[in-house]
């Protein structure tokens, strides 16, 4: 099996977890989404909208991180990482569905802080530009330019805190008699949502559930000690990079603030 994939992004992370998890062989293609290596041509026949994750297993191609995950687990018995009553079926198919809102949200956060300032820092406005114009679809285009022109005053970031909110009342409704998010065991519902708590974690953001959610923090910390988590999110992300991201998420924490107030 052949994994295009970015150390740094929240929905590689979420299929690097699964597989180790699951204990399966993989080969890595490693794309730098920076320089703009998901719109290669070549690549783009893989995944048309030139995004990452993309698993290639023999004939399959397999593009949607939550879809990927849960093939992976269906791929073997080692670890089974679903449940097995309908009703908890239909509780995590909810959460790796819900993921798509929850990256989107999460891609706003991100975009408005900590990339669009490693944008002003290492591109040129002419640079930036020809990036986004490879995106090929117009909504994706049209957000990324309205989040590196407002930053944490798009109304994409309102919009991604208020889908946010409504996660942590969910996962919270949960965690707070329950360790893990379905059926009280680790699974597909909490790898489908690990990396975007923990990317809020890594912009400085926890204040945005330690004081309203106080059960975030030890499930949160719970997935952070796992292996599969030192593996496929911790050890890839280089400290100088890790700063950096905490940095700049912390100058940006008090106007989120204010808006988190309001939501
Ligand atoms: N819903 C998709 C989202 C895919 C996606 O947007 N991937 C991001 C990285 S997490 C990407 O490749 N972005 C390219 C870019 O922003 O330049 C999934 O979960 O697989």
């Amino acid at each position: 099996m052949k994994l295009y994939h970015n150390n740094n992004s929240v929905c590689s992370q979420k299929v690097r977890v699964t597989l180790a998890e699951k204990e399966l062989a993989w080969e890595s293609v490693h794309l730098d989404l920076a320089k703009g290596e998901q719109s290669n041509a070549e690549y783009m026949k893989l995944n048309p909208e030139g995004v990452v994750p993309t698993l290639v297993d023999g004939d399959i191609v397999l593009r949607e991180s939550s879809v990927i995950a849960e093939y992976l687990d269906q791929l073997s018995d080692y670890n089974p990482l679903a449940p097995t009553a309908p009703k908890d079926q239909a509780a995590m198919h909810l959460w790796l569905t819900r993921a798509i809102d929850i990256h989107a949200a999460i891609n706003s956060v991100t975009f408005a802080t900590l990339m669009r300032q490693n944008q002003l820092r290492d591109s040129t406005p002419e640079q930036v530009k020809a990036r986004i114009a490879k995106f090929p679809n117009p909504q994706i285009r049209s957000k990324r330019i309205d989040l590196y022109t407002n930053g944490v005053n798009s109304p994409y970031v309102a919009g991604a805190l208020f889908t946010l909110k409504r996660m942590f009342d969910d996962m919270s409704a949960i965690l707070e008699s329950a360790d893990w998010l379905t059926a009280g065991q680790y699974g597909l519902s909490d790898i489908a949502v690990i990396a975007y708590v923990d990317r809020l974690d890594r912009l400085s953001l926890s204040g945005l559930w330690t004081e309203r959610y106080p059960a975030i923090d030890p499930w949160l910390r719970a997935n952070q000690a796992r292996p599969s988590y030192k593996t496929a999110i911790g050890d890839l992300i280089p400290s100088a990079a890790a700063e950096r991201s905490l940095q700049v998420g912390s100058e940006a924490w008090p106007e989120i603030k204010t808006i988190w107030a309001g939501i």
